[in-house]
């Protein structure tokens, strides 16, 4: 989350391209640094019914009643790597188990097929499928650890007819937006749904196909099954990685690496990890810096890979280099090789060893001395998702990592302390610092932050709960006032409470809404933490004035103003409108089965990874250690 500035985003090095918002780069005469801106059809038909069987098989072997026979299930399954119930073969005998709940061992594991499978003898008994062929303790233990159930379309259906119908015109949303790109701008990063063609940008240094990369996640818990298998299809087939552009780490890992780890913990297919781990190797070379701390930019592939933009020292931003954590950690549990987590660990020390003013951390860092370039703190661009993932990386652990934990309630601290006011009308935000002096601005950006405390406050000390909900209600109440006080019901990008602003944007150029989630994200984290309907309520207006500004007959388009009266597109539907927005809405209104948050942790473009249980990581004997 960090530059998310206007339409496709540009960083501070310039390698996020809007198309119409304004990029300013102040250098600031009292030692600021950087500040910135202003901002087949029935052949898949067919598999898809297979998987639906395969949901029946996998229920009834959970509740430990006999399992349906097996017949051609079990060759379905392994068409499109779906997931299996697998009877446990015995350690000590390779002998297998029967194929009830139950094994010799007293558990039942719960795999996804893959090609990689391809080499093993299955058999078929009871409609269970066993392999005959041991696997290697790191294979079997990440799939045991990690891969979690299928997600099926009935997975988080929720009981109460409205929320159906309104899951249901989520669901329909989220094909129309997939249709129209998939009509006009295939393979390309992003729809422009009123010049029907593709949005390349730069951002990503030649990768193409963002959109479909960012939906799998979507297009698979959302059960629209054709157009995953033709997302999956697109990936095997067309996901070049050797491209040789200049591309923005941060960027490339949220989007790309996040979407393949997603894809790969959900559906089980090879493809996804195979393409992961050759991805996450590219980007490596952006570390090579005297500190480590990378740059912003890396050319993913040819003769002169190497990070760039920088080896005289320019800015490294916060946002970027602090949200990594996640995404890295998953490579080295998936190549079974430190190398990844040793980079994030290194950053995240020498993150915790500097001096902050005032206990905050600037946004942007110099990754040759090491040392802050200026002092403008902000938990919207430039900031935002290095504080989240510190919780997320806490939480993704299973709460293990306690470096993570104490370095994310002393951030949160200091933004309290520093940062957080009440409006003289009454609403609570959270204001700019730049050096001391208080910005009164907050954008649609810090909006996720709202959803960040909500689900860090029960982590934290019992006495400051309470305190961190409620504050967590109260940003996510303000970030509504932004959407509410407007005509349109979409919020602006940037608000302000000064000069007799309240959450509102006085200046022409932060009125617009480019399809961003931030807001239905706190409110879905704050529906699954309190069960307050109001949430539920607020995501359905946000999704109707989505509906009624947003839609073109050929696909969703950010708006310019949102307090305009005359409606005017900016042109570009977000590959994040797919794997955010889209999706946020849908779990707001699913139950909570649907990727439980004790069990999934979402990154910083909504691509659900799993929590690695303390006993997994341990056992394979790199986790990493956190205490330092
Ligand atoms: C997304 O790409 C991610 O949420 C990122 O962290 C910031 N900006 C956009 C959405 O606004």
């Amino acid at each position: 989350m960090i530059f998310k500035t206007l339409a496709g985003k540009t960083s501070f090095v310039g390698h996020r391209l809007p198309q119409t918002f304004l990029f300013l780069l102040f250098l600031g005469s009292l030692g600021f640094g950087a500040l910135f801106f202003l901002p087949e059809t029935s052949r898949l038909k067919r598999i898809f019914q297979h998987n639906s069987d395969n949901s029946a098989v996998i229920t009834d072997s959970m509740n430990g009643q006999s399992a349906q026979p097996s017949s051609p299930i079990g060759a379905a399954q392994f068409d499109i790597g779906v997931l299996r119930i697998q009877s446990q073969l015995s350690s000590s005998n390779g002998k297998q188990t029967n194929n009830n709940k139950e094994s010799s061992q007293g558990t039942v594991s719960m795999e996804h097929t893959s090609e990689g499978d391809a080499a093993d003898n299955k058999v078929h008994t009871r409609g269970v499928v066993v392999s005959s062929r041991a696997r290697s303790p790191v294979r079997v233990k990440l799939r045991n650890c990690m891969l979690k159930p299928p997600y099926l379309a009935n997975y988080g259906k929720p009981s109460d007819p409205e929320s159906l119908q309104r899951r249901e015109k989520v669901k329909e949303m989220m094909k129309f937006a997939w249709d129209n790109y998939k009509r006009y701008a295939w393979g390309e990063n992003e729809l422009r749904p009123l010049s029907r063609n593709g949005n390349d940008g730069r951002t990503f240094g030649g990768l193409r196909g963002a959109s479909i990369v960012d939906s799998l996640d979507t297009l698979y818990i959302m059960g629209l099954g054709e157009e995953y298998q033709e997302a999956k299809e697109w990936v095997e087939n067309n996901l070049n990685l050797n491209v040789g552009g200049e591309a923005s780490l941060f960027e490339v890992n949220i989007r790309y690496v996040g979407g393949l780890l997603s894809a790969y913990y959900l559906t089980g297919e090879e493809v996804f990890k195979r393409k992961v781990v050759e991805l996450g190797r590219n980007l490596l070379p952006a570390f090579n810096t005297p500190t480590g701390i990378p740059h912003g930019v890396v050319i993913l592939a040819g003769d002169s890979r190497r990070s760039s933009g920088g080896d005289l020292g320019r800015s490294s931003v916060l946002a970027e280099f602090g949200t990594l954590h996640l995404e890295f950690v998953h490579l080295s549990e998936l190549t079974n090789d430190p190398i990844y987590t040793e980079k994030v660990m290194n950053i995240r020390k020498h993150l915790n060893q500097l001096d902050k003013p005032r206990g905050l951390y600037p946004n942007a860092l110099n990754p040759v001395s090491g040392n802050w370039e200026q002092h403008y703190v902000s938990i919207g661009a430039l900031g935002d998702s290095f504080y989240e993932y510190l919780i997320k990386s806490y939480l993704m652990s299973d709460r293990t990592d306690e470096v993570a934990k104490r370095m994310y309630y002393a951030a949160l601290e200091a933004i309290e302390n520093n940062l957080v006011q009440r409006s003289p009308g009454g609403l609570i935000y959270v204001a700019e610092w730049r050096g001391g002096i208080l910005d009164h601005r907050m954008s649609h950006l810090a909006c996720f932050s709202g959803g960040m405390i909500g689900i860090g406050a029960e982590h934290g000390s019992p006495e400051t709960r309470q305190h961190q909900l409620d504050l967590a209600a109260n940003i996510t109440h303000t970030c509504h006032e932004s959407y509410r006080r407007t005509p349109t019901k979409l919020g602006p990008e940037v608000f302000r409470f000064d000069d007799g602003a309240e959450a509102s944007a006085p200046r022409v150029n932060e009125r617009h809404y480019i399809l961003r989630p931030e807001v239905v994200e706190s409110y879905m984290y704050m529906w699954r933490l309190t069960h307050d309907p109001k949430y539920r309520e607020w995501g359905w207006e946000a999704l109707e004035a989505l509906e009624r500004h947003c839609r073109l007959a050929t696909g969703y388009s950010g708006i310019i103003d949102v307090y305009g009266h005359i409606i005017q597109h900016d042109n570009l539907q977000q590959s994040f409108f797919l794997a955010e927005t889209l999706k946020y809405l849908y779990l707001l209104f699913s139950d909570d089965d649907l990727l439980p948050l004790k069990d999934w942790v979402f990154n910083t473009e909504a691509h659900p990874l799993p929590v690695i249980p303390r006993n997994c990581s341990q056992e394979r004997g790199h986790r990493p250690n956190w205490t330092h």
